[in-house]
């Protein structure tokens, strides 16, 4: 019964690979643990001086009982590859399209758009008539002069958390 299993340790005996499969193991697990740590790194630093620049984000002062909101901003991309927007979030509102407006049949009307790419150098504007990221459930009255954070996802795996202005209709 046991004869195999015991002929096969005589042959070759387990001293000599073990080791080596537990090493190679612990590599792999520490460079889980590097690649962990480097992208926590890469998105803590995308604050300032990361591949991706956003300024001077802002939406306009709600109406009393409105909860929609349009952001605009600015999205600098100073990497070498195209940057997909696709996916956008803040703690002060359910969830967050982005859309485009379009000018269709005399009339302006805005749609949903999967993404928003920006090309390496490239500055791309949300403004009023274009793109902008649509804000819904928007938690509170944000008064002319309050600040909120906004976060970009971009496909690529950059994240960019800014500061969104709130100013005067
Ligand atoms: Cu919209």
């Amino acid at each position: 019964m046991t004869g195999r299993g015991e002929s096969n340790m005589a042959g070759k005996p387990k001293s000599a690979t073990g080791p080596t499969c537990a090493m190679k193991l612990r590599c792999f697990y520490l460079f889980g643990v590097y690649a962990t740590l480097t992208a926590i790194a890469v998105a803590c630093a995308q604050r300032e001086g990361g591949p991706i620049t956003v300024d001077n984000a802002f939406i306009s002062e709600l109406p009393p009982g409105q909860t929609q909101a349009a952001a605009y901003m600015k999205i600098r991309n100073d990497s070498k590859v195209s940057q997909p927007l696709n996916y956008v979030h803040s703690p002060i509102a359910d969830y967050i399209e982005i859309h485009r407006n379009i000018y269709q049949d005399g009339v302006m009307q805005m749609r949903p758009v999967k993404k928003v790419t920006v090309n390496p150098g490239e500055t791309r504007v949300l403004a009023p008539g274009g793109f902008h990221l649509m804000l819904f459930g928007v938690y509170d009255n944000l008064r002319a002069g309050d600040e909120f954070e906004l976060t970009l996802e971009f496909e690529t795996g950059v994240v960019v958390t800014t500061n969104v202005a709130v100013k005067p209709h």
